[in-house]
């Protein structure tokens, strides 16, 4: 094995498991500070860390403090990401600012993969991927998560996409971008708070085995990317979609009236919906990241089975 970034800071934990090739699973940082309030966004982050050791792969959550980029936290660590006003939302272009500047960066969808690739970390875990923006022929808002899907070999488990996103313009524009997006156990792409959007899914594999077989086949043939694995939420925690539908339209007009955008608008959405809905939809975040975990733990084992065989 390639040793680590030496610019990376990793935990023993996750050190010596990328040593014995033995399975690790990311997790983003922008959920806990920017994605969901305190305390249920430190809760949620031990929870997964938990569900992932539980499941016998070793939980790495991924932040810059102080300008370094961590790759394992301590619980310290944790509740100051889920605490502090100082921890800015970044992506991949914001990673050199916040190194060489020494401050504290919370990692998005995109930033975490590339510090997962850059670390030798294949599977990561998360709640739900960005994507193009109701509007974008507008304001061009189109997440770096998806540009980052395309370029870096790490896969992506999430819930699929919120409905404050054009579910369409982001399937259509992974697949411009050459990323696979295959659902787990359903024919449909599920929409994060339901399982249900209306839009098939392109692919669809029903075991960690086949995932990890998918992953496998991707990268040795030189296609280089990400796979994005959509995860249903369970049915006993969904939304139901016209219920949500209904509270995003009104954090979408709340937004639009408060003149939010650019990296402001998904945090701004985010805490709109969970204001509106008094935390019910907070409750359901939880129960699909947990769902996610479950199954990330799956993907990374089969896969480091897979790599050893
Ligand atoms: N969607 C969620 N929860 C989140 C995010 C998205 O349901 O916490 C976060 C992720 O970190 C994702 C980021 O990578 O928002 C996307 O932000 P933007 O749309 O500004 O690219
Ligand atoms: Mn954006």
């Amino acid at each position: 094995m390639t040793a680590p970034h030496p610019d990376l800071v990793l935990t023993d934990e996750v050190a010596q498991a990328l040593h014995d090739h033995s399975p690790v699973v990311a997790l983003e940082s922008t959920i806990i500070s920017h994605g969901m309030p305190f305390p249920q966004n430190v809760e949620m982050a031990t929870e997964v860390e938990r569900i992932i050791r539980d499941g016998g792969a070793v939980p790495a959550t991924i932040a810059v403090l102080d300008g370094i980029p961590r790759i394992g936290l301590t619980s310290d660590d944790l509740h100051l990401l889920a605490t502090s006003p100082d921890v800015s939302k970044i992506s991949t272009r914001d990673l050199p600012y916040t190194v060489s500047q020494r401050t504290h960066g919370a990692t998005t969808v995109a930033s975490t993969m590339r510090l997962a690739a850059l670390a030798g970390i294949s599977v990561f875990v998360t709640g739900g991927i960005g994507g193009v923006h109701r509007g974008a022929e507008r304001t061009y808002d189109i997440s770096a998560d998806l540009t980052e899907l395309s370029l870096t070999d790490v896969a992506v488990v999430s819930a699929g996409v919120k409905s404050i996103l054009d579910i369409g313009l982001t399937l259509e524009a992974l697949e411009t971008l050459g990323v696979p997006v295959v659902a787990y156990g359903t024919d449909e792409f599920p929409a994060f708070f339901s399982r249900a959007s209306g839009h098939p899914a392109p692919m669809t594999l029903d075991t960690p085995a086949e995932l990890a077989a998918m992953m496998a086949a991707k990268w040795r043939l030189g296609l280089t990317g990400g796979i994005a694995i959509v995860n249903p939420i369970p049915v006993e925690d969904e939304i139901p979609a016209a219920d949500i539908s209904v509270i995003i339209e009104q954090a979408i007009a709340d937004m639009d009236a408060q003149g939010v955008h650019g990296k402001e608008a998904t945090p701004f959405l985010l805490g709109r919906i969970v204001e509106i809905t008094e935390g019910a939809s907070l409750t359901a975040n939880l129960a699909l990241v947990n769902n996610n975990a479950r199954l990330g733990t799956q993907v990374a084992r089969e896969y480091a089975a897979l790599l050893a065989s």
